[in-house]
């Protein structure tokens, strides 16, 4: 299987199966499922899913409401649940040899979560993940604001790529060294999974939830047929909408967009790669919505967040190292590392008081892009001037880039510090902070 070709052309984009998404159960169990991921002419693959389905089923919680979740594995390893984004307790995040101890093969977990943000969120399995989480074991967390802004529909559109063979199986080998040095599992077949299975009309307002579960797939996402802004980035609102153009979603990040559509036959989700546009999905528009008014896009609710103490704040730096191309890997010390360490060692990072801020250097001085995700904690992205830009879980910190970003420590734990392109995670690009 060739990996630079995808498997199927943009123009069978109208054949994809439709996605059916359950709400909101008490428990998640992680199974083998058997799920149309290829075009309904094609068969069904098998994968691991929650509750018979991957993607799993939508959660949806009022803001600072309880998530109670028993999660019951059924799969033939060891897994455990991961609420990206959730600033929650320490004891829930579901990160083995960390936080919690595996969940084995029968056993089961009781999650309890606050939801402290509105936003767009996601699960996903957090053992062996570059693994599960290829294979389909994740789903979307919604955390609903007290007053949604007015909108006519809300879709999630989760983007995902897969490696699938010939036969419509995923293609083995999760642990392929040469990926992991370069740019991870690339799928030769990407898709945005949407939901729910309903078209609209020319004129709807549409709020559009968008999440990157890929393991290690960039994806530039243009939209056709909308006119809008995006509101707000990795869940947590943007004091000013941005504009649609140049989106770009690493693993595990997301865009909340609300936009208006002018389109009268479609609306795309198109991702832009060198050899073109490739469609990976689509709404259709029918009829003509003669009720809502035209109206600017609104801002959301921010969320409650503690302002950095700039003057005050601890400097740090995580180099970024190793990879194809690198003397690190002509050594023979791991593929990846933070800091000259490969792996997870007993000692943090870095020991913060709780509250304490730090300005973080992300160097990246390897040859590829990554995607850096701090649990329990949002962080701001300095802009080149200096002044706090979005709030974020997830950076992308391109080849050669430095990103500074800020984070006020505030939730009390050991939390994981790792490269979301999750076959960097599995080859040792991942650290722990301790907040005391
Ligand atoms: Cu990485």
């Amino acid at each position: 299987m060739q990996r630079r070709n995808f498997l199927i052309s943009a123009s069978l984009a109208a054949a994809l199966p439709r996605v059916s998404w359950a709400s909101t159960p008490n428990q998640l169990i992680a199974q083998p499922v058997s799920a149309q991921i290829l075009p309904v002419d094609s068969p069904p693959t098998p994968m691991l899913g929650f509750n018979g389905s991957t993607p799993g089923p939508v959660l949806r919680v009022r803001q600072e409401d309880f998530l109670d979740v028993r999660f019951r594995n059924q799969i033939d390893q060891g897994s455990a649940v991961h609420w990206h984004g959730l600033r929650s307790d320490n004891a829930m995040d579901g990160v083995p040899g960390l936080t919690q101890d595996v969940v084995e093969p029968g056993g089961e977990f009781t999650y309890r979560l606050r939801a402290p943000d509105a936003g767009t969120f996601w699960y996903h399995s957090h053992n062996r993940s570059w693994e599960q989480v290829a294979k389909g074991l994740y789903g979307p967390l919604i955390v609903e604001e007290e007053t949604p802004p007015d909108v006519d529909h809300d879709f999630i559109v989760m983007i995902d790529d897969w490696r699938m063979t010939e036969a419509g199986t995923l293609a083995d080998g999760f642990d392929n060294l040469h990926d992991q040095a370069h740019q991870g599992r690339l799928g030769n077949y990407a898709r945005a999974l949407i939901v729910p299975d309903t078209s609209v009309q020319q004129g709807d307002r549409l709020r559009l939830r968008l999440v990157n579960v890929a393991t290690d797939r960039v994806f530039p996402v243009d939209l056709a047929g909308l006119e809008g802004k995006v509101v707000a980035l990795d869940g947590m609102p943007l004091s000013e909408p941005q504009e649609i153009a140049n989106l770009v979603l690493a693993p595990a990040q997301r865009a909340d967009i609300i936009a208006d559509v002018v389109s009268t036959d479609q609306v795309k989700f198109i991702f832009s790669t060198s050899e073109g546009p490739y469609i990976l999905g689509e709404l259709s528009v029918s009829g003509k919505n003669a009720v809502r008014q035209p109206s600017t896009i609104p801002t959301l609710p921010l969320n409650e967040t503690a302002q950095p103490e700039l003057d005050n704040a601890v400097s740090l730096t995580l180099n970024i190292e190793g990879g194809a191309m690198s003397r690190r890997m002509m050594s023979g010390s791991g593929i990846w590392a933070f800091n000259g360490q490969s792996g997870l060692t007993d000692t943090p990072f870095h020991r913060f008081e709780r509250g304490q801020t730090a300005r973080i250097n992300l160097v990246n001085e390897t040859r590829f892009p990554h995607g850096i995700h701090l649990h329990g904690h949002h962080f701001f992205e300095a802009k080149a001037n200096g002044d706090l830009g979005a709030f974020r879980d997830t950076t992308l910190v391109n080849s050669g880039e430095t990103r500074q970003v800020l984070c006020v420590f505030d939730n009390p734990g050991n939390w994981l510090l790792h490269c979301h392109m999750l076959g960097h995670q599995a080859a040792g690009m991942k650290t722990w902070v301790k907040v005391t």
